[in-house]
């Protein structure tokens, strides 16, 4: 399961922080492509991108998605991973139309999870419907857990559909949200034995386990994503100040395990993305 490099997955916005509460979040086509083309430099291979609108909420609506993957694909050579998972209050169809924008890969959560006082909907059958509909549209999906059940539910999801477009399995662990598993080290050890050894595997600590969760994937031959979809402090009492810090922490904390970040032909590779060439631009 040890890789020689380290991917790392930038998630620079998300849907549930608002612009007038933070201020440094990249919403406009123009903050996207800056801070996805700066977080490349220092590291990113992959970005996951929820797409806001005018009003800088986020949105769904296909018109202003299909314009954030051509200004991100026009810009960068970063692997374009949409979010499935849209916001709380996004409609699970609106959620599965998303693949309608032909990004590269896109987020697939495996379980529906307390998300603070809101509920993340993700019934099997939706969990169904975007793995068929990835494979068959040529999407590699990043299967997302929030807790350790969501792992039994992508051995049940595989072992009844197949594998992915691509014929990898990579999964994040998404941890420290209130409601799923906590962004701990004995956590994260205890999802390693539900892993199967073909897999690749991320983790991501949402707030203040962004570090420690970091640190135990890395030990661990994990994969790291970060950004201000998880993240909106880096250290107590200091609000992050940019996308590019976050990235340039996880690729230096990567050096120093002597697992450097994978450029984004490496990542391709690794997840069996069709190559620059290929994808539509
Ligand atoms: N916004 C969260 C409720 C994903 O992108 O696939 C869910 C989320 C997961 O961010
Ligand atoms: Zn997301």
């Amino acid at each position: 399961m040890s890789q020689p490099g380290t991917l790392i997955t930038l998630a620079p916005t998300g849907a549930e922080s608002a612009k007038a509460d933070v201020p440094a979040l990249p919403v406009t086509v123009e903050e996207v492509v800056s801070t996805a083309r700066d977080c490349e430099a220092v590291g990113a291979a992959v970005v996951h991108l929820h797409v806001r609108g005018l009003d800088t909420r986020p949105t769904l609506d296909l018109v202003r998605v299909r314009e954030v993957v051509a200004a991100v694909r026009e810009s960068t050579d970063l692997v374009v991973q949409l979010s499935s998972g849209g916001a709380v209050t996004d409609p699970l169809p609106d959620r599965v139309a998303v693949l309608d924008a032909e990004p590269d890969a896109a987020s697939l959560s495996l379980g529906t999870v307390n998300f603070g006082r809101d509920v993340f909907s993700n019934p099997w059958d939706l969990i169904v419907e975007l793995h068929t509909q990835m494979q068959q549209r040529g999407i590699v999906p990043e299967y997302e857990a929030f807790d350790l059940g969501h792992l039994t539910t992508l051995r049940r999801l595989l072992d009844r559909h197949g594998l992915p477009h691509g014929g990898h399995v990579h999964v994040d662990l998404v941890m420290g949200v209130p409601g799923g598993m906590p962004g701990t080290t004995g956590a994260l050890a205890a999802c390693l034995p539900v892993l199967d050894p073909s897999w690749t595997f991320a983790a991501t600590g949402v707030g203040r386990t962004s570090l420690p969760v970091m640190l135990a994937a890395l030990s661990a031959g994990g994969h790291l994503r970060v950004g201000m979809e998880d993240t909106l402090t880096y250290a107590p009492g200091e609000p992050v100040r940019d996308n590019v810090q976050l990235v340039a922490r996880a690729a230096g904390l990567a050096r120093i395990a002597q697992r450097p970040a994978l450029t984004t032909t490496q990542a391709r590779e690794l997840l069996g993305i069709r190559s620059l060439q290929e994808a539509p631009r």
